[in-house]
């Protein structure tokens, strides 16, 4: 990869991984790609930018041509709950968006697009623990069947037209950096700052739903790993398992619990996201990314919530919501 667009730089990955890359390719080989006005200093100061509507093609065109782009990560998206909700705006998104950035690299000599799938693209029919990487597919949300359509089009691609197209099936994705819009997991993010900032979080998820998290930086390593993978070893393209922990929201919150006694948890399900939660995985066999690109996930829930609380802690101090910052309402007990 020499070149690189990264279209959806300000989202929850986007943000986190924009700087990676700049790092791993040089900062003026990665463009971050957004709405302008939605580009936060740090990108827009650290390397290129531009402004994308994945919505339309001349503006993903346009951008593949100014910037002489190699490769693409293609990060927009509509997640799960919002999806269902704003079923057009998802539509355009998901599924619109999709097939421009596939068409508008093929037509601009794109040789590596990376499209991030995730569990949501299995549904209540596919086994619920350990999923296998290839098993039944019949998701019942909207932003599940745009993964589907996502992993299905870039093995099309791949096979078809030859367009390196890879992806992995991402987890709910825990960050302190920047918070998840409107998806199902997001309750895990949401419980740190409930946490920090009121001792205090209510879960839109029963106690014991349990289902596949990742922490950023390994989510991050995933992306990474799979865009440089030797293509010689690949049997899949665009539809890995991958897999870091599991556990429930009971379980999240005795772990915080356990560095933050006074912290407390209660429940008012959202029927919504429960129902799209209930659909999903419990847990992924990633196999196949261990035996094609040598994947193994470096956080568990412990270290997880170490490394999260206290970035976290540190973050919202700065920014005068956290412990010893203008607005806090109860200090954390770490
Ligand atoms: C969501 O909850 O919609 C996402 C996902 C699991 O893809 N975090």
């Amino acid at each position: 990869m020499n070149r690189i667009l990264v279209i959806g730089a300000t989202g929850q990955i986007g943000v986190e991984l924009v700087p990676v890359l700049r790092e791993m390719c040089g900062a003026d080989n990665v463009v971050a790609a957004e709405h302008a006005e939605r580009l936060p200093d740090d990108i827009r100061t650290a390397g290129p930018f531009t402004s994308v509507d994945v919505t339309d093609y001349g503006q993903v065109e346009a951008a593949l041509r100014e910037f002489k782009v190699d490769a693409v990560f293609h990060l927009a998206s509509v997640l799960s709950a919002l999806a269902e909700t704003r079923r057009e705006q998802a539509y355009r998104v998901n599924f619109n968006g999709l097939y421009n950035v596939l068409e508008a690299s093929l037509a601009n000599g794109v040789k590596k697009v990376i499209v991030p799938s995730s569990i949501a693209a299995f549904g209540p029919e596919s086994p619920r623990d350990s999923t296998p990487n290839d098993t039944v597919q019949r998701p019942t949300t909207i932003y599940g069947i745009s993964k589907v359509l996502g992993e299905l089009m870039g093995n099309y691609y791949q096979a078809k037209l030859g367009l390196d197209v890879r992806g992995v099936r991402l987890p709910g994705i825990v960050s302190w950096k920047a918070e998840p819009t409107a998806g199902t997991t997001d309750y895990a993010v949401e419980i740190f700052h409930g946490a920090i900032e009121q001792g205090h979080y209510t879960s839109y998820l029963k106690p014991d739903t349990y289902l596949p998290m990742m922490y950023m930086p390994d989510a991050i390593r995933a992306l990474t790993m799979v865009a440089e993978a030797d293509s010689n070893r690949l049997l899949h393209h665009a539809d890995f398992n991958v897999n870091s922990m599991s556990f429930t929201p009971a379980q999240l919150a005795d772990a915080i619990k356990a560095k933050m006694p006074d912290f407390t948890i209660g429940y008012d399900i959202d029927p919504m996201r429960q129902d799209i939660a209930d659909s999903w995985p419990n847990s992924l066999d990633d196999s196949a990314a261990r035996a094609e690109w040598d994947w193994r996930p470096r956080y568990n829930l412990d270290t997880m919530v170490d490394d999260m609380l206290k970035n976290l802690q540190a973050r919202l101090r700065k920014v005068g919501t956290g412990p010893g910052g203008n607005e806090t309402r109860r200090a954390a007990g770490s």
